[in-house]
């Protein structure tokens, strides 16, 4: 039963077991983002309890596996009766059917591959939990965030860290909704040693070029 009928449009109900059933909380936009594994949330008793979902209609959901928007991710625009696949739900937003994901990657392109490697990337979009954070060598990109409807425009710090755990970029870029295209702008004070490119909507892949 994938009926909507019981939930309503624009927000989405979760359930603790497949099919539907089970205890069930319904959260909305106005929610924002709900982190589960937090210890002082209200829902932490549903930490990785979640196994299905059902949007009612003009809802898109997000869902992460772990905290700081970690682990697998997931998009949905229609209910799911089955999303254990995630592996433990942690982290979810739910929103209109106008938003898009944020979805960063890291590369690490200095040419000898840089004295502190390897180096992972930290990014923190505000209004967000926490930073995700990235290590070279992953071809993934990561879910870091979403926008559109009330979240025009994020500012998102950058940063990253050598192997020894010091810094050798830190920095700042906006993300910016343009009538559902992503953009992504490097603020004044975006790190001179790294770049930023944009693939497909909403995908941007954050480049190391040099150690300083
Ligand atoms: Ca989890």
């Amino acid at each position: 039963m994938s009926s909507s009928k019981n939930t309503a449009p624009g927000t989405a109900t979760f359930f603790t077991q497949t099919n539907y059933e089970g205890d069930n909380l319904n959260f909305s936009a106005a929610d924002g983002v709900i982190d589960l594994q937090n210890s002082n949330s209200e829902y932490y008793p549903y930490n990785d309890k979640f196994d299905s979902v059902e949007l009612g209609e003009n809802t898109k959901v997000y869902l992460w596996q772990h905290g700081g928007f970690a682990g697998k991710s997931q998009v949905l625009e229609q209910s799911d009766p089955d999303i254990t696949d995630i592996g433990g739900l942690s982290v979810l937003q739910v929103t209109s059917v106008n938003t898009n994901g944020i979805y960063v990657r890291f590369r690490n392109d200095i040419p000898d591959g840089g004295s502190d490697k390897p180096y992972a990337l930290d990014i923190k979009v505000s209004e967000d939990i926490g930073n995700t954070n990235i290590s070279e060598g992953t071809e993934e990109y990561y879910l870091v965030g979403v926008i559109g409807d009330e979240y025009v425009e994020h500012v998102a710090q950058v940063s990253v860290r050598g192997k020894s755990g010091v810094y050798c970029a830190n920095g700042s870029c906006y993300f910016k909704d343009d009538n559902g295209d992503v953009i992504c702008e490097k603020h004044d004070d975006f790190p001179t040693n790294m770049d930023v490119v944009e693939g497909e909507n909403g995908y941007f892949t954050f480049i190391l070029k040099s150690e300083s």
